[in-house]
């Protein structure tokens, strides 16, 4: 692990499905690096600071470092459209905790198509969960694709739906043309393991600028029931 370096924290995006398991995954991470890294947390519900408060309640990290964005909008809204409300909530980390090495920013919970615009986060992970049936990774979308890593999560619930990790894992990568895929559940050491290390390589290429933040690709056009129409 390289040291600290004076560039900025790595900013990484957290998305997905809502219940997935996307706030669980963050603490699983400030737990596992909070004592090699600096580390702060911006959160984004659409109406509360639920998920702020439930990471703050975890004791995961020190409760200021952690900031919530209440959206008052679809979830991708804020990480995508008009990210200026999470940007200035990520700048106000970095400067008041100076300097972070990693801030990890949570979308609020939405479909297959929400993903981060590259302006807002350097790398993004996507996150599904087996209790969402093993089909949904061939069911595609930008997140599935083409986040920087794919997350098939709480694989310990998978004999109790039925769901096979294994293909599940194996259709994920056909569906993402060889980008990395993680079969994860919080309490298989060994999984953890495979995240934190995913996370550790990405940091060193951010700080040695080998990184090159990508964009997953827009959601679909698509209308709401008030005529507005949305093409991102
Ligand atoms: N069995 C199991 N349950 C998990 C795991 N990770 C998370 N959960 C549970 O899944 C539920 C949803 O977890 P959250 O972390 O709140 O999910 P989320 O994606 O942040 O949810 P939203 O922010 O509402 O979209 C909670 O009841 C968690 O305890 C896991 O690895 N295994
Ligand atoms: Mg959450």
């Amino acid at each position: 692990m390289p040291e600290p370096t004076p560039t900025r924290a790595l900013r990484l995006g957290v998305a997905g499905p809502v219940g997935t398991g996307k706030s669980s995954l963050i603490g699983t991470l400030c737990r596992a690096l909070s004592g090699e890294l600096q580390i702060g947390v911006v959160t984004n519900d659409i109406y509360t600071d639920e998920d702020a408060q439930m990471l703050r309640a975890a004791g995961v990290l020190d409760p200021e470092r952690i900031r919530a964005v209440e959206t008052g909008a679809c979830p991708h809204t804020a990480i995508r459209d008009d990210i200026t409300a999470n940007a200035i909530a990520v700048e106000d980390l970095e400067a008041d905790f100076a300097p972070l090495d990693l801030v990890l920013v949570e979308s609020g919970g939405d479909n297959l198509t929400a993903t981060f615009s590259p302006a807002l986060v350097d790398a993004q992970l996507f996150v599904l969960d087996v209790a969402g049936g093993g089909d949904v990774v061939r069911k595609g979308g930008p997140g599935i694709a083409r986040a920087d890593l794919l997350v098939v999560n709480k694989t310990d619930l998978a004999p109790h739906v039925g769901v096979d990790v294994d293909l599940m894992e194996r259709q994920g990568r056909e569906a993402r043309g060889g980008r990395p895929v993680v079969a994860l559940s919080r309490t298989d050491v060994a999984s953890v393991q495979a995240l934190t290390d995913w996370v550790r390589t990405t940091l060193a290429a951010h700080r040695s600028g080998a990184h090159q933040p990508q964009d997953p690709g827009p959601m679909a056009p698509h209308s709401h029931a008030d005529g507005t129409v949305h093409a991102h």
